[in-house]
């Protein structure tokens, strides 16, 4: 039997319609600065609280090449008194927050491929901020979309959209699959601490999904998955406690680390050298010059580790042609960041033209996928 190659035959993206930037995000965030202090200024005279310090734009800027994020809920997260995410919660009868923004970008990715619903097998939910427990949101995605088969959650923290196109390509050449969704709503805004000053300006909400298909069944325009790699290592360096169980005692619910937290600079040193090696040792095994990379399209966290890696990898500093930004308009969006970067970033390239796109973050975890434009 002839091996069964599978490929990208389109993706999708869904950018939610507000954004907030770094100058009305340092607005807000001071505002409650400047409450917290005035509120609690006797036990800070006193050393029992401690006083807050302001945050600023340049330093947003400079430190992570972040200018505005798109966002679900732009009032809630700006109002200095709530600071998080608000919205009417749904009925079980309504499709939930997570599913309608997965689904909007699977939408925009079926109709790219010109590929009918029907015609899907699996649809994978890969992403790091999950909603509820169950039933998946996968489920219900495929249930939206009207497709028979099967459809799980995975989360993979930052690596869950290229961990699930891996899986993807799998089932693909397994033959148990013809045709899957790999969808990643991320609202990371609900699990980022906006009251951090050392985080509060990181995170971005978006969905994206990525239609990896068998190649005899796939629109002309494709990109062929030429291969894949994972790597998990464990660290506490970036670690988000929130879970049922770990909020089971009244002082449990509500506590910092039950959001976002990382030490940003042993994330920044720990994980650039491991993903640039890891993506020098997949080419060689590949037969590719990593050197000779079309382009990189990179897990968007931080610009300056971008471009430590690209430099690492390719030999010399990449411009924005070889490793372009989307950080800078949409923040760190955790899984989807490498897949909006290859969805706005790809289509000028030629027939032939090989690219990584690549995944790093929390676990640590970090994923690759070569991938090289149909002929
Ligand atoms: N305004 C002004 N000054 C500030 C601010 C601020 N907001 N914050 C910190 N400073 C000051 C500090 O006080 C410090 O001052 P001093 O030198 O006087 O002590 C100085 O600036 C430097 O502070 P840092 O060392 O913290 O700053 P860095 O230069 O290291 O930059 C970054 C901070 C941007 C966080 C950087 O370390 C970074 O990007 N690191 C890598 C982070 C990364 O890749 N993380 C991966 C996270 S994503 C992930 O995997 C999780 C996915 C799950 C999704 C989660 C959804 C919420």
């Amino acid at each position: 039997m002839s091996e069964i190659i599978p490929v990208i035959s389109a993706t999708g993206l869904y950018t939610p319609p507000e954004s907030i930037s770094n100058e009305e995000l340092v607005e807000s965030f001071n505002a409650y600065v400047a409450l917290h202090n005035a509120r609690h200024a006797a036990e800070i005279a006193a050393g029992t609280v401690q006083e807050l310090a302001p945050s600023s734009a340049e330093f947003i800027e400079k430190a992570s090449g972040i200018k505005s994020r798109f966002v679900m809920a732009k009032a809630p997260l700006l109002d200095p008194e709530i600071m998080a995410p608000r919205w009417r919660e749904r009925s079980n009868d309504e499709l939930s927050v997570l599913a309608e923004i997965g689904l909007k970008a699977a939408q925009d990715a079926l109709q790219r491929a010109g590929r009918l619903p029907r015609d899907v097998d699996a649809v994978l939910c890969a992403a790091s901020n999950m909603e509820r427990p169950y039933p998946a949101m996968a489920i219900e995605i495929q249930h939206a979309l009207g497709i028979e088969g099967f459809a799980f959650d995975m989360n993979v923290a930052c690596s869950s959209a290229t961990f699930g196109i891996q899986t993807a390509a799998d089932f693909i050449r397994a033959g148990h699959a013809r045709s899957v969704l790999v969808v990643s709503p991320e609202i990371c805004t609900g699990h980022n601490n906006m009251k951090n000053r050392d985080s509060h300006f990181i995170f971005g909400d978006v969905a994206t999904a990525v239609l990896v298909e068998a190649r005899d069944m796939a629109p002309a325009d494709h990109w062929e998955i030429v291969g894949t790699r994972l790597k998990t290592v464990f660290s506490n360096n970036i670690r988000n406690n929130f879970g049922f169980l770990n909020c089971a005692s009244p002082e449990g619910i509500g506590q910092p680390d039950k959001l976002f937290v990382q030490e940003g600079r042993k994330v920044f040193k720990e994980v650039v050298p491991m993903v640039a090696s890891m993506i020098v040792a997949e080419a060689e095994r590949l037969g590719i010059e990593a050197a000779a990379l079309r382009r990189l399209w990179l897990h968007q966290a931080n610009q300056g580790m971008n471009r430590l890696i690209a430099q690492r990898v390719l030999g010399h500093e990449a411009n924005e042609d070889e490793s372009p930004t989307v950080l800078d308009t949409y923040g760190n969006t955790s899984s989807a960041g490498s897949v909006i970067a290859f969805h706005k970033h790809s289509g000028d390239l030629a027939a032939g033209d090989l690219g990584v796109i690549c995944s790093f973050g929390a676990g640590y975890s970090a994923g690759t996928v070569f991938v090289r434009k149909a002929a």
